[in-house]
This record gives C-alpha cells, sequence and structure tokens, in this order.
C-alpha cells in the first residue's frame, strides 16, 4: 500500500511537473517553432551582452540591457564580439547575412549555459528580444526594482518568422485625443507583440490633429470642437460639459513618435483623411468646401456631406502643402489618404465640381472621387511614396499603385487582389475593436456590434476566393480602433487588448498551427505580464471548454 502511494505521488510530482513545463511558454504571438528543453538560465549581474554584425545589433543588445534594466536592477555590460556560438552566461545578438529567412525571422536558443539569437535583419534580432522577455517573468515589465525574483530563462529552441510582412493596429485620434505618453504606451504593446505598424488616423470631422505650419487655423480651429450638446455624445463615465474639447502634435512632438516607433521597428503610417472626413479642415478654411461654409467642428458621430470641393484647384494646393509637411515628418513608404465614405451630395449640386466631371469626362461623382485619388496619388508617387486608402477608393477605378485596406468586410480586398493591388485586410467582421467584446448589458457603451476575441482569432486573411498568385496581394492585417465611444486612453486600451493579441497572433503564425484553446490559456499567464505593465485589458477571457 506504501508502495502504490508513493508511486502515486511521484505520478503527481511528475504530472505537476510536466504541466509547469507547458506553462513557461506562454508566448503571444507564439512562435512557428518552439522545441521545449530541459533545464533554465539565471541571468545575472555578470552576465554579459554582446553583438556582432551591423551597428542595429548593437542597438538591440543594448536596448535589451537597458529593459531589463529598472526591475532587475542589473546594468549588464554590452560589448561586441567574433565568437558566433553560444558563450557561457551571455545573451548575444548575432546578425548574420548567410541566414535564410524573411525580414523579422530569428532563430533563439536558451541553454543552461546562455542565450543565443540570430537572424539576417536586426528586426530580428529585435523580435529575439521581445521573445526572451517574454519567456522571462513578467515581473521584469515592471519599471520600479524587484527583489527576491530569480531573472529565468526557460532553456528552449526556437524557429521563428512572421507570416505577414504587415501586422498593424490602428488609432483614431480625431474623435478622441490621446495624450503622448499613451501614444507610447501604445506602441510598447505593439513592440511587445511583433506588430510593425502603428496607423495614426489624425484627421477627422471632428478634429484635426497634426500642427501644418503653413495653415495654422488646423491646429487653432480644427483642433477643437465646442460640445455644447451636453451628455449628448453619452460616452462611458463621462459627461460633456459643452467646453471646448481637443488637441493636436506638434510637429516635433509627431517627430518624436516617428523615432519613438523606429526604435521598435515599427512604422508609424499616418492617414490624413480625403476627400471625406474633412469637416474639421473646413471649418478652418472654409474655402475649401463647396458651398464656401461656414462650418464648424462636428460634434457628433457620422458621415457628413460636407466634404473638400474637387472642383477647386485650391484644394489641391492646400492638401499638397499638408502632404509636403506629412511626409517631412513622418518617412513611411506609404501615406494612408482615407478615402472612404465621402458623400457626393455637394458634388452633385456644385458648378465647380460639374465643371471638373466634364473636363475630366467622368460619368458620375463617384470616378469624380477616383480622378480625385488619382492625383493625390501621382503626387505622392512623385515624391517617392505610395498610397493606402480605404476600400472606397476601387469605386470609379483604382488608382494604378494603390493598396486597398478592405475594412467593409473582405470583398474589396478581394477584388483589389485580382486586380494586382496589394491588400490589407481589416475587415470590420473581425478586426473593429470598437465593436462588443462581451454581452453589452455588462459593458460600457460601445459602437455596437459583437466581437469577442474568440472570432478575432478565428479570422484566416487566406480563406476567401483567391487564386495562389492573386492571395500574395495580400500583405497582411490589422486591426481598427475607433474611438468614438472611447473617451480616455484606459478604455481604449481595454478594448484593445486583448483582442489586439489575436490580430498579432492571426498575422504572425501560421494558420494551421493556431489554436484557440492554447492561446487562451496562454493569455491567463500573458495578462500577470499586463499587469505589472499597467495595462487596462478585457480580464473576463472565458477558458473554451474542452
Ligand atoms: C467606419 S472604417 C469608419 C469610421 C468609423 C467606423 C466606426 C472607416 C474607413 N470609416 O469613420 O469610426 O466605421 O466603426
Amino acid at each position: 500500500k506504501q508502495l502504490s502511494m508513493l508511486i502515486l505521488s511521484a505520478m503527481l510530482i511528475l504530472e505537476s511537473g510536466c504541466e509547469q513545463k507547458s506553462n513557461e511558454y506562454n508566448l503571444v504571438p507564439y512562435p512557428q517553432q518552439l522545441k521545449a528543453q530541459q533545464g533554465s538560465f539565471t541571468i545575472n549581474e555578470s552576465t554579459i551582452v554582446s553583438y556582432q554584425g551591423s551597428e542595429n545589433s548593437q542597438f538591440v543588445a543594448q536596448a535589451f540591457a537597458d529593459f531589463i534594466k529598472p526591475a532587475t536592477g542589473l546594468q549588464l555590460q554590452v560589448e561586441a564580439t567574433e565568437n558566433s556560438e553560444l558563450v557561457k552566461n551571455t545573451v548575444c545578438f548575432i546578425e548574420d547575412a548567410t541566414l535564410e529567412g524573411v525580414e523579422g525571422s530569428y532563430q533563439l536558443v536558451v541553454t543552461k549555459d546562455g542565450i543565443l539569437v540570430k537572424s539576417n535583419n536586426p528586426v530580428g534580432l529585435f523580435y529575439g528580444f521581445q521573445t526572451i522577455r517574454q519567456l522571462m517573468p513578467a515581473e521584469v515589465e515592471s519599471k520600479e526594482l524587484v527583489k527576491n525574483t530569480d531573472w529565468t530563462v526557460p532553456a528552449v529552441e526556437i524557429t521563428d518568422a512572421p507570416n505577414f510582412s504587415y501586422r498593424g493596429l490602428h488609432l483614431d485620434v480625431g474623435r478622441h485625443f490621446f495624450p503622448m505618453d499613451f501614444i507610447k504606451k501604445y506602441i510598447d504593446l505593439l513592440a511587445l507583440h511583433k506588430m510593425n505598424v502603428f496607423h495614426w488616423h489624425l484627421t477627422e470631422d471632428q478634429g484635426w490633429r497634426l500642427e501644418i505650419k503653413k495653415y495654422p487655423k488646423l491646429s487653432k480651429v480644427a483642433a477643437f470642437r465646442d460640445e455644447t450638446l451636453v451628455g449628448h455624445l453619452g460616452v462611458g463615465e463621462r459627461q460633456y460639459d459643452g467646453k471646448r474639447y481637443g488637441g493636436y502634435y506638434t510637429q516635433e512632438e509627431a517627430r518624436e513618435i516617428v523615432q519613438y516607433a523606429a526604435d521598435r521597428f515599427i512604422t508609424v503610417i499616418p492617414e490624413i483623411e480625403l476627400p471625406g472626413h474633412a469637416q474639421a479642415a473646413l471649418a478652418a478654411y472654409p474655402g475649401l468646401g463647396c458651398t464656401g461654409g461656414p462650418y464648424e467642428v462636428a460634434k457628433e458621430w457620422g458621415v457628413f456631406k460636407e466634404v473638400y470641393c474637387a472642383g477647386n484647384e485650391e484644394v489641391f494646393t492646400f492638401l499638397e502643402d499638408v502632404l509636403v509637411e506629412v511626409m517631412d515628418i513622418f518617412p513611411s513608404k506609404y501615406i494612408h489618404i482615407g478615402g472612404d465614405e465621402c458623400p457626393k451630395a455637394r458634388w452633385n449640386e456644385c458648378p465647380k465640381c460639374k465643371k471638373r466631371m466634364q473636363a475630366e469626362g467622368c460619368k458620375d461623382a463617384h470616378e469624380l472621387q477616383s480622378y480625385f485619388i488619382h492625383r493625390i496619388e501621382k503626387f505622392l508617387n512623385a515624391n517617392g511614396r505610395d498610397i493606402i486608402g480605404w476600400d472606397e477608393i476601387l469605386e470609379g477605378g483604382l488608382a494604378p499603385n494603390a493598396t486597398v485596406m478592405s475594412w467593409r468586410g473582405i470583398k474589396g480586398g478581394e477584388e483589389a487582389a485580382k486586380q494586382g493591388h496589394n491588400v490589407i485586410m481589416t475587415p470590420n467582421t473581425h478586426f473593429y475593436l470598437d465593436y462588443y467584446q462581451n454581452n453589452p448589458q455588462k459593458e460600457p457603451l460601445a459602437i455596437g456590434g459583437y466581437l469577442p476575441l474568440s472570432k478575432v482569432y478565428s479570422y484566416d486573411p487566406m480563406a476567401g476566393d483567391l487564386t495562389a498568385e492573386e492571395a500574395k496581394h495580400i500583405i497582411g492585417v490589422q486591426g481598427n480602433v475607433w474611438t468614438e465611444y472611447m473617451p480616455e486612453s484606459d478604455y481604449v486600451e481595454y478594448m484593445t487588448y486583448p483582442r489586439a493579441c489575436a490580430i498579432a497572433e492571426v498575422g504572425w503564425l501560421d494558420f494551421s498551427k493556431r489554436d484557440y484553446e492554447a492561446f487562451a490559456r496562454r493569455l491567463q499567464s500573458h495578462f500577470q505580464r499586463f499587469d505589472m505593465m499597467g495595462v487596462n485589458y478585457f480580464d473576463k477571457v472565458l477558458m473554451p471548454s474542452s
């Protein structure tokens, strides 16, 4: 009897040991290949962080040492190395051009002796750093010194690479304005999840958020709205008080964000909406509308009929001037020009627009919109940039080099891919994080819809009616965070996380390797990381019943 008790307890110990082992690799997004190994490595005060390769490898090594310092109190030495093998008590980042792999791919080996990350590109080294970070105890995220913790990394062999080259998250700062610190935190969270694009939606009917030196009224007038309808917007806890609401980023601040993101291998793609969603700009410069105004910065949500006049040359001068300043701040290959939800009522009444339609041989206002987008594209192409537009830019004919962001489902994206255009999938059916993630009766006010985490996770960008050749045009995925009903930063976080974790994994991990149950389990431990980072996430994720 005693013997059987002994065997039973030995089995229990073994089992719990196994359980713990599988809990040690709670990575989000999960790597393409992960081989668990026995043992672990502990970072201590004599650990050396070394690098080999371009100065970017030094940058990543230094970034890793800087990252772990506040929580661990360890001030690790960072130095160049000639050795490309794993060296005892070293965390080594090696950039090796002879390795195979797409941008962002990397290999990571952790043994009881040390850590080795290899990649043919600095982005891959940075992602290796993010993986090490996620393998470490959640306390490493603390900004304050954490005592009595072993900075242990479980032994592992990882070979990893992103499935899609574009993995983005968007933020609408037009409907509500968010402070610089929050934008940085938002970018930090992108980096943690190996996302590489921050789509900054900077202009809206309800507010223009970027300083443009040539047009000072954009920050004086277009950046603020009167909220005289107290409580009308009915948002969350906040009572609107009829005061001026708004704000904008100075060019210096915008540059600071671009640099902050670049340091995390993230590209900022700015969006300047045209020809619609432009009422705030018209309030500042009424001559740019079809009627001449006066206009006011919108203080309700919706789609507004006052748009840039397509028949007025001054509109193109204005937009080109704005885009020149935008290009100077944002080095991204892409500039997002909006293109969505542009009602045509004004254009159909406006003599200048009618004249333009005639002159350009447009048979209707949709073709006039196409003329508008083509013209802006031509200007940006001449300056070495490419445009991204919402899927409405398909109407009336796509501009020749445009990339399409498919938001009204996936149809627009498929059509664009068939026409040989690149596509970013951001369908409102799966990636609109302004939709409810739980029973609406139990949640603060959101725009509507119902989009639980499991549905976000289930999305397959490649499912659909495309040939293999056409499907190559789907370059990636993006989550959108429209903020009509998100007046405060912590509410933005609540709506964004953990659903953005699912988007990160959809963009990263091959569809065949995705497993919602395993993902939900990994998240439970990922949440401890969020707790340390002070992220206000939605924590009622139900474990799927197995
Ligand atoms: C549609 S998505 C919009 C936004 C709204 C959003 C609300 C897109 C290109 N336009 O202006 O904020 O719906 O879900």
